[in-house]
């Protein structure tokens, strides 16, 4: 940070004084290992980012391109035309894109990439009013704004204008492109705006809870480069905007009366439950962990605590998933998760991904980085195709068909008028070796287990830690530890919650019957005795060139049972192998999933297929089905093969059945299908 406080002073790029003054100086008590010193070599993650790279990344520019994304910069620039996109926040997925690109150049050095870029960010430059005010809704033609903006600047925010969602994702972009080219071109637009909307908003000046959550992450990380303090004064300040609207009509039941879609019901210090919009949701509380780890604000790390546990234990699939309820994107009441309707937005993945690595930030426990995992390898990555360019709004969890109740299947497309999901992917998806280490002093914690190597300071000094694995498909893993001189500190290596007996850190799911299998660690060879802090084993020591530890995780597939108030699981069993869960798809069973019966003693067989959807471990069974006479009108059962495949793999082959909950008795076979969810944007 120093370094980077210097350079840009040097540069001249800021002029006010650099450190805060006027909050408390702290952060999170643990630090990422940045993604920039974290070298992935494995076989399951890499090549989706090299697919993210080589055709997520370049699809998503196109499509900016072609569906007018971009002309709407040139058109502002030009202060003429008509706004040619549908949604005012269209300009977030040139933002997203240039996000994801940004990383991507870091792993994958590309001349071309970063030209274009810089000529892109040319055009948002010049689309920049002279004050900083960047929102080409309304520059374009200022007298006929789009409809959800409003006639003039800001009056819309707390509703739809989403002016500062589109802030806030452009200082995302901003920090990701400096950091990862050392240019300043998109930084100093960021700047420009940030220092626009700081003037306009605070205390004494406007007051609004943005609508649409993302500038208050933002700005915290403008403040992390700069040092500013206004950015995250006005971080905090829109955080503390929540619960003072007098319009809404708090008796109402309805999330747009009540302002609980917004998260503006309470002020954020009296909210107990996660609610509303997820993504908006998830950013907010993702935006509350920054604020308190930097200002130390203990109410608001009370409040974010309980939101967390409130998610966890009551608001969260099996999958990962978040956000059940279509109307509103939202999350639904307490145990409200049915199979059918399953909303799951693909952004409301890759937004618990940003508040779990906060929250274990925050508490240094292996907990939070278990949802993290959960949420990666399932209900995030199910939201892209394996071709990187066709993708899920909406993840479902069940899909149905009967004569009776035809319905259309979902299918991954390549985009959608409302693009936010395929462009958080792309911004994601690059970020990833930022997940893998952490650290504070003494402590290096080994989070997510990716082949690959780290080099990181311990006391100043070089330490190399490189990890062998094929994970998540079996539990060997092997980590080597070089430190440039022999020295002490911890490794702490994160035991997976589902490695103990654990399927969730909360009491929503957990696996039928407990494995009597056993995490074992040695050293060199020796089976070594540990001490456990938080979820994670400290191996304690001194550490020599080469030292070399072996973690072994039982990897058996596991019946999962939920919480008996998620009235859709009333038995039944979700399938679970390591931290992946898995699906039945018509495809490898005769046609249907719906029919498939998991019944409690069932035994599974997995087998590694590296020709089925780019390698998977597959599932078998001999299980009881249920058959429909062709007339439909009488049921039987039989014996068969049932083939599950991890859910994230799922609708790579074309439309059917799927279902992730297996009844286990013919009692709870669900005969008759439901309406699948629709995507509903906004309000
Ligand atoms: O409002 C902007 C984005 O569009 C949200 O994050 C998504 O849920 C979609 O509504
Ligand atoms: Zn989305």
């Amino acid at each position: 940070m120093k370094r980077i406080l210097s350079s840009l002073l040097i540069a001249g790029l800021l002029s006010a004084p650099v450190l805060a003054q006027s909050v408390k100086r702290s952060d999170y008590p643990i630090q990422a290992v940045s993604f920039t010193q974290v070298k992935l070599a494995d076989n399951f993650w890499l090549p989706r980012l090299k697919t993210n790279t080589d055709v997520t990344i370049p699809a998503s520019f196109q499509r900016c391109e072609s569906t007018n994304r971009v002309k709407n910069f040139e058109m502002a620039a030009a202060r003429t035309g008509k706004f040619a996109t549908i949604f005012p926040f269209d300009d977030t997925d040139i933002y997203k894109t240039i996000e994801g690109a940004s990383y991507s150049l870091k792993l994958y050095p590309d001349e071309k990439l970063d030209g274009y870029m810089d000529e892109l960010i040319k055009k948002v430059a010049a689309a920049q009013e002279p004050d900083g005010y960047l929102y080409t809704a309304r520059t374009i033609d200022p007298a006929h704004p789009h409809p959800w903006s409003g006639p003039e600047r800001w009056v819309n925010e707390r509703e739809m204008s989403h002016e500062l969602y589109n802030s806030g994702h452009l200082y995302e972009a901003a920090v990701a492109h400096y950091e990862a080219t050392g240019k300043k071109s998109l930084l100093n637009i960021a700047l420009k705006n940030a220092d626009l909307v700081c003037s306009v908003f605070g205390p004494g000046k406007r007051g609004v809870a943005p609508g649409h959550e993302i500038v208050e992450m933002g700005l915290v990380k403008l403040y992390r480069v700069t040092g500013k303090p206004e950015y995250l004064s006005t971080a905090k300040f829109f955080i503390e905007e929540r619960g003072k609207y007098k319009g809404y009509d708090p008796k109402s039941p309805d999330p747009f009366r009540n302002g609980s879609y917004w998260q503006d019901a309470k002020p954020v210090v009296d909210q107990k439950e996660a609610e509303g919009h997820a993504v908006r949701a998830e950013y907010l509380y993702s935006a509350m962990a920054d604020v308190a780890a930097l200002t130390g604000d203990q109410k608001l790390l009370a409040a974010v605590d309980t939101i967390w546990q409130n998610m966890v234990s009551r608001k969260i699939y099996v999958t990962g998933g978040t956000g059940a309820i279509p109307g509103g994107e939202r999350f639904g009441g307490n145990y409200e998760l049915p199979n059918a309707t399953a909303y799951n937005e693909t952004c409301a993945a890759v937004a618990n991904v940003y508040w779990n690595q906060r929250m274990f930030l925050l508490h240094g426990d292996s907990k939070y980085v278990d949802v993290l995992e959960k949420v990666l390898y399932n209900g995030l990555i199910s939201g892209v195709g394996l071709d990187g360019k066709s993708f899920f709004y909406s993840n479902a969890m069940q899909i149905k068909n009967s004569a009776s109740f035809p319905q259309t299947e979902p299918v991954r497309a390549g985009w959608f008028d409302c693009s936010c999901c395929p462009t958080n992917m792309a911004r994601l998806m690059p970020s990833l070796p930022g997940y893998v280490y952490a650290q504070k002093g003494h402590d290096v914690y080994a989070n997510l287990f990716i082949s690959g190597t780290t080099d990181l300071k311990v006391n100043k000094k070089n330490v190399r830690i490189t990890q062998q694995n094929n994970y998540p498909w079996q539990g060997n893993l092997k980590f080597t530890v070089t430190p440039a001189t022999a020295m002490d500190f911890n490794l702490l290596v994160r035991l997976p919650g589902w490695a103990r007996n654990e399927a969730l850190p909360s009491d929503l799911y957990r696996f039928a019957t407990p494995s009597e299998q056993k995490v074992s660690i040695s050293v060199n060879g020796q089976p070594v005795t540990y001490s456990t802090r938080q979820g994670y084993a400290v191996l304690a020591r001194k550490w020599r060139k080469n030292d070399v530890v072996e973690v072994k995780l039982p990897m058996e597939v596991r019946q999962v049972v939920a919480h008996p108030s998620v009235q859709d699981n009333l038995g039944k069993v979700a399938l679970q192998r390591g931290p992946v869960v898995y699906c039945a798809e018509w495809k490898d069973n005769g046609g249907k999933a719906s029919n498939i019966m998991v019944p409690a003693a069932t035994t599974f067989t997995s087998a590694y297929q590296p020709e089925i959807l780019n390698g998977i471990m597959q599932l078998t069974a001999t299980v009881p089905v249920v058959l429909v006479d062709a007339a439909n009108n009488s049921i039987s059962t039989t014996r068969q093969t049932m083939t599950a495949i991890p859910y994230y793999a799922w609708a790579n082959r074309g439309k059917g059945e799927m279902t992730v909950w297996f009844p286990q008795k013919l009692t709870d076979v669900d005969l008759i299908s439901r309406k699948a969810p629709e995507v509903t944007v906004g309000k």
